[in-house]
């Protein structure tokens, strides 16, 4: 087995920051050290098979996506990347987890669903990933496959409040499912969108002849959020299901949020980079030779991205540091603009929805921390240690201890990054939705499981490197 000391770095983690050294036995963390310490006598940097600099960097644990969407077949096509090239660039990203939504399609057996999952990622993945389960026919069988999810490690399910016809659920089918969530303890995961009004309102704007990517966020009004957030919130609160609102983008659904959680209510939340940089304005603004308005393509996504000025991204940045919101994960769900965005050239409803970001969202949190909107700590909070508290993983992820998974970050503040599609973008997309960004700091080196996968600008890792992750109950009920 191989030994690794990491050296000489400042290790952050949730609750503050130290200089020490980290020790790594094979794939576990084996201790945490004061600088230069000696085991046995014996100088611990000349006894081990490898010593990793980290002078002048930070070392944290390996971040932890809940929120991404591989090989996801979804408007017409599937998204772009595999359980192979996704996590190998999220990897690059300083992604060392992922919880990807393995779909019960309508009619479909949830078990069944669930194995085609597995397939799609078993021997595929270069990180470790696990599931939760997109429940898209709630019915007498699916409630009752759900009582087994925790067996499978699955601790969570996701219901849709959008898309009609597709994933969509009923307020009675969620009240039912949240029964089940109530007595189990798996946590509810929702999008909170109104689905059936956002349809009306999407066929009303393609009459008026208003088809372009900009058009998707006028359909999908901050009402519509804020609406089946409170909705969501109420069905919780009688059934006594913790509830989990995905990919919150409107102001007034935090506001749900903070109400809700401040009575008392196992309600909790994330967003994700999309809401926290980019917006409406901007998607309006969109033009390119190539693709003219259909540009803003790259940006739609469900929620949609939401105006600047009513101060939605402001609003985002605060619930981070109040705790309004807890996590930030990426709803990574990728399409290429050429043979999967364009299928909806000329009308929006057709456009796939879904941005590409799990290889840059540590990246783009550290900026925060870089631009004073958060601190080090919460950096860490937020992308690795909640989710791993959230969503039964803590332990084992999202904390550099001694018995923890050798899921480590050596993050360069002094470095930098370039983001953009011919740069630093190993998603399989034929574009990025980033392309520009610059980033003041790098993640410079990530070892998964005490295996060095990135280092010096190269991948070291392999297709099966990662491992399934059985997953328990969630750290945040009683
Ligand atoms: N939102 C997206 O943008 N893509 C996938 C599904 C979703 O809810
Ligand atoms: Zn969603
Ligand atoms: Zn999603």
């Amino acid at each position: 087995m191989t030994t690794t000391l990491i050296t000489g770095g400042t290790v952050v983690s949730a609750t503050g920051r130290a200089s020490a050294d980290v020790l790594i036995d094979g794939q576990a963390i084996a201790a945490v050290l004061a600088p230069g310490s000696h085991l046995l006598g014996n100088d611990l940097a000349a006894s081990v098979d490898r010593v990793i600099d980290a002078t002048g960097k930070y070392v944290i644990p390996g971040g932890i996506d809940a929120h991404t969407h591989m090989q996801l077949p979804f408007g017409g096509t599937e998204a772009s990347d595999t359980f192979e090239t996704g996590t190998r660039a999220a990897a690059w990203g300083g992604t060392t987890s992922i919880i990807d939504f393995a779909v019960q399609k309508y009619g479909e057996r949830v078990q069944d669903g669930l194995a085609a999952w597995h397939e799609k990622a078993a021997g595929n993945c270069a990180i470790d990933y696990g599931f939760h389960q997109i429940i898209g026919g709630v019915d007498d069988d699916s409630l009752a496959a759900m009582r087994g999810l925790l067996d499978e490690g699955i601790s969570s399910f996701k219901l849709f409040m959008a898309y009609p016809g597709v994933f969509y659920s009923d307020d009675a089918q969620i009240l039912k499912a949240m029964q089940v969530s109530r007595d189990t303890g798996l946590m509810t995961m929702m999008h909170a969108e109104n689905g059936p009004a956002i349809d009306v309102l999407a066929a009303q704007l393609i009459a008026q002849g208003k088809s372009d990517p900009y058009d998707h966020g006028i359909a999908r009004a901050w009402q519509m959020e804020e609406e089946a957030t409170h909705r969501a919130i109420m069905l919780a609160d009688l059934t006594g299901a913790p509830l989990y609102i995905v990919h919150v983008s409107a102001k007034q659904a935090v506001e749900q949020l903070a109400w809700a959680r401040d009575k008392g209510q196992n309600v909790f939340g994330e967003t994700c980079p999309q809401y926290l940089y980019l917006s409406l304005e901007e998607q309006l603004g969109a033009s390119s030779d190539e693709w003219g308005a259909f540009e803003g393509a790259k940006w739609v996504c469900s929620t949609p991205l939401r105006s600047r000025e009513e101060g939605h991204q402001n609003a985002m940045w605060q619930a981070l540091r109040t705790n309004d919101l807890q996590m930030v994960s990426t709803d990574h769900c990728p399409f290429c603009m050429k043979g999967q965005k364009d299928l909806g050239l000329t009308d929006f409803r057709a456009i796939p929805n879904g941005i590409g970001s799990v290889e840059h969202r540590m990246d783009l949190l550290y900026q925060g921390v870089v631009t004073g909107q958060l601190t080090l700590e919460r950096w860490v909070e937020l992308t690795s240690t909640t989710p791993a508290r959230m969503f039964g993983l803590y332990g084992r992820k999202g904390v550099i201890q001694p018995g923890a998974d050798g899921d480590i970050v050596v993050y360069d503040p002094n470095g930098h990054t370039s983001i953009g599609v011919n740069r630093t973008h190993h998603m399989n997309m034929d574009h990025s939705a980033w392309e520009g960004y610059e980033i003041d700091g790098h993640v410079d080196t990530v070892l998964s499981r005490g295996k060095v996968v990135i280092d010096g600008g190269a991948y070291l890792g392999a297709k099966g490197d990662g491992r399934y992750l059985k997953r328990g109950l969630t750290q945040y009920l009683t």
